[in-house]
């Protein structure tokens, strides 16, 4: 029996992008959980005394990589190495082997495969080989091999053979068609395990006969890296499927969450609804960090007060303030509403009333675009002779909708109100 980590993607030092407001502070601690993924990886390796670790590829992110990031990411291997659980690792499209430091030494029992041909390293316990351990790095980034093909097991083969590859199986989806190859290409060539790199969502491609694993990466980077993320621990025993189960890891979690605010006529208790819904995320451990993106929707009387200018932000601001004074951090990064007002628009344009006109104008504004320009020319007149305006970038049709959208919910509101 042989048991195992098996992770990749690990993408250290991702710089990260695609987040509304991100301070100094925020980007220092995004920077660092890539990192500090990694290094529960390594926890969990050196807690479990496993036989070894697999790294399948794009170790770091960038092809130029930071000596700062070299040196982590040696210093947690060494932690490994002193107390004798090796690593075997393949170098991916983002990290070549050709963009590795020469002057960086790895520890001993860190074994990296070179990009020339396959090889096959044996792992050995108690003086007897129990693994062969075949892989192949990219040299360069522009890796177009059939990598896969290459693969055979040793001719006198230990008890079990584990393949490293980085690439795709089957259709690439979202990911770079790199180094593609179906399932029958590595299905009979005999090994017990492939382990695979480079999509990032962590899926069991084949269980057993052979098993083919995609561990993801280790820790997302952005919305479309939501969810938990983490490694795969394997245990391979003779004659018997493995034991393959998921490791959460992510030291900051992504998460895009609905919240139905149906009912809700308070605003003294949005902040707790929503915290209410993001505690019920499940699967969410308490000892990682999350970043939200919430979605408000359903009919509520709040729905007026949340599309006035500014509010969204202001409520932005609340949730989020003291956050990342924490250790474990909720920040939102971003409201989005949906929401509809507690009445019924059908029912108040049916009226035969100074309401139901302006709402019938505002329909029209929408079926007809000459007035829907008059409307919007006549705006930007209005602020032409603004020495601003000369800063200021034409508003998008995205933006132009929503004005629209809340000056609508501003008539509305206030005209009910004065009705009632
Ligand atoms: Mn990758």
């Amino acid at each position: 029996m042989i048991r195992f980590i098996h992770t990749g993607d690990l993408h250290l030092d991702t710089p990260f992008k695609g987040l509304s407001n991100v301070n100094q502070e925020l980007a220092g601690r995004l920077k660092d959980a890539t990192f500090k993924s990694f290094q529960k990886i390594i926890d969990i390796c050196i807690e479990e005394s496993v036989d070894f670790l697999l790294i399948t590829g794009d170790i770091f992110d960038s092809e130029i990589q930071s000596l700062a990031a070299q040196l982590r990411f040696v210093k947690e291997l060494e932690k490994l190495s002193s107390r004798g659980i090796p690593a075997y690792m393949i170098c991916g499209n983002h990290d070549p082997l050709n963009s590795w430091l020469e002057e960086l030494k790895l520890p001993e029992n860190v074994f990296r495969f070179g990009a020339s041909q396959v090889e096959c390293f044996t792992y050995e316990k108690d003086g007897k080989p129990l693994a062969d351990i075949c892989g192949i790095s990219y040299g360069t980034k522009t890796e177009n091999r059939s990598l896969a093909n290459a693969y055979e097991r040793k001719k006198n083969p230990a008890p079990f053979s584990i393949a490293l590859l980085h690439g795709t199986i089957g259709s690439a989806g979202a990911h770079e068609n790199y180094v593609p190859f179906r399932l029958e290409d590595v299905k009979s060539k005999g090994f017990d395990y492939w382990a695979l790199g480079h999509i990032h969502k962590h899926h069991v491609v084949h269980p057993a006969y052979p098993a083919i694993v995609y561990p993801g990466n280790p820790q997302g980077r952005d919305f479309g890296e939501a969810g938990p993320r983490g490694c795969y621990r394997v245990i391979l025993t003779e004659n018997q499927a493995p034991e393959i189960t998921f490791a959460p890891t992510q030291f900051i979690r992504f998460e895009e969450v609905i919240v139905d605010l149906t009912g809700l006529d308070s605003i003294g208790e949005l902040p707790d609804r929503i915290l209410r819904v993001v505690d019920e995320i499940a699967g969410y451990q308490q000892d990682s960090s999350r970043i939200l993106r919430i979605t408000l929707k359903g009919r509520s009387p709040l729905h007026g007060l949340l599309h006035r200018p500014g509010e969204a932000e202001d409520l932005l601001n609340v949730l989020n303030e003291g956050q990342l004074q924490q250790e474990y951090f909720t920040l939102f990064d971003r409201i989005i509403l949906h929401t509809l007002p507690d009445v019924d628009l059908k029912e108040l344009k049916e009226a035969n009333d100074f309401t139901a006109e302006i709402l019938k104008s505002f329909d029209r504004l929408d079926s007809d675009s000459e007035k829907y320009n008059e409307l919007f020319s006549a705006l930007e007149q209005e602020f032409g002779s603004q020495p601003a305006k000369r800063e200021l970038d034409d508003l998008s049709d995205e933006e132009k909708k929503e004005i629209l959208e809340s000056a609508r919910w501003m008539l509305v509101d206030q005209l009910i109100k004065d009705k009632s």
